[in-house]
């Protein structure tokens, strides 16, 4: 009895032993494995919002801008007021490659104290808190932005708005193509009216909306102000009366706007500056020095 007691006594203790030892060992690898997910996540969220903030670097030279016979028929296939093609030289200058975010502008109003009115047309139905409080919409354009927000967002983070002739180079490349994948409408390739559900995409989430130099969301997401005043090109004679240098063009599709028609980056659209819209959003450029 004794000496089985002396057994009994022995074996249980190597058991207990093991088993603290085994939870020793299980709860350090729990305690690593979930920092180097930690870790992963956080660095996986700075690339992030480090990329939001990414420019692209379009070079000196010329390229097709405007539409001519070669796109189709005037009126059902591009605008009057895109004719003539013509080549157009430009200086290097850098373009965002995403439009800008929800999270980005935030850092902007927390910088200045400004706010987001959101869309003063529709307050009740798109209160800008709807929008702007859940952090899961931070990776969204920032939209029902006027030409005077804007312009005031790039000048705060050092950049501009780009000119017309430059977001239309960044988003078609030198080609002359109609689309940024190239001349076939698809409408699965960008957020717009025919592809979307009504509202906007996180940025950069139609990989196929992609221009030659890179650029995210030129087809479609939102519509992008430009620096320029809606005018006729050289060499374009009809005028219905529309033209103003009191508005400035807007660049790109929108989820609102039939893609077919304004998501090629040849397509014009204007605005006055102290309008804003959900359609409107933000893509800023700067000078190369
Ligand atoms: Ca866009």
């Amino acid at each position: 009895m004794g000496l089985n007691q002396g057994r009994q006594g022995v074996v249980p203790g190597r058991a207990y032993f093991f088993e603290t030892a085994m939870k020793i060992i299980l709860f350090i690898r729990v305690i690593i494995t979930g920092g180097i997910l930690l870790l992963a996540c956080l660095s996986a969220g700075q690339t992030l919002q480090a990329n939001m903030d990414e420019m692209v670097l379009i070079p000196t030279g010329r390229f097709i801008m405007g539409s001519g016979q070669e796109d189709g028929e005037a009126g059902p296939d591009y605008g009057v007021d895109e004719e003539p093609r013509h080549e157009v030289y430009l200086k290097a200058y850098y373009i965002d490659k995403y439009e800008v975010t929800i999270g980005e502008y935030k850092k902007f109003l927390v910088a200045t104290g400004g706010k987001w009115f959101g869309d003063t047309n529709f307050q009740e139905e798109y209160l800008p808190e709807k929008l702007f409080n859940p952090p899961s919409w931070d990776n969204y354009p920032v939209n029902y932005m006027s030409w005077y927000d804007a312009d005031t967002y790039c000048r705060w983070k050092g950049k501009r708005l780009p000119t017309e002739a430059e977001w239309e180079k960044a988003a078609r490349g030198t080609d002359g193509r109609k689309w940024p994948w190239g001349n076939k409408f698809d409408r699965q390739k960008a957020l717009v009216e025919e592809s979307s559900e009504g509202w906007t995409a996180p940025v950069g989430s139609h990989p196929e909306d992609k221009s030659p130099y890179g650029l995210y969301d030129v087809a479609g997401n939102l519509s992008e102000w430009t620096s320029s005043f809606y005018l006729p090109y050289p060499g374009n004679k009809i005028n219905d009366g529309r033209y103003s240098e009191n508005a400035y063009v807007l660049k790109g599709g929108s989820f609102l706007y039939f893609g077919k028609m304004y998501g090629r980056p040849a397509a014009r659209s204007f605005a006055y500056p102290a309008y804003n819209h959900r359609m409107f959003g933000i893509r800023c450029a700067k000078d190369v020095h």
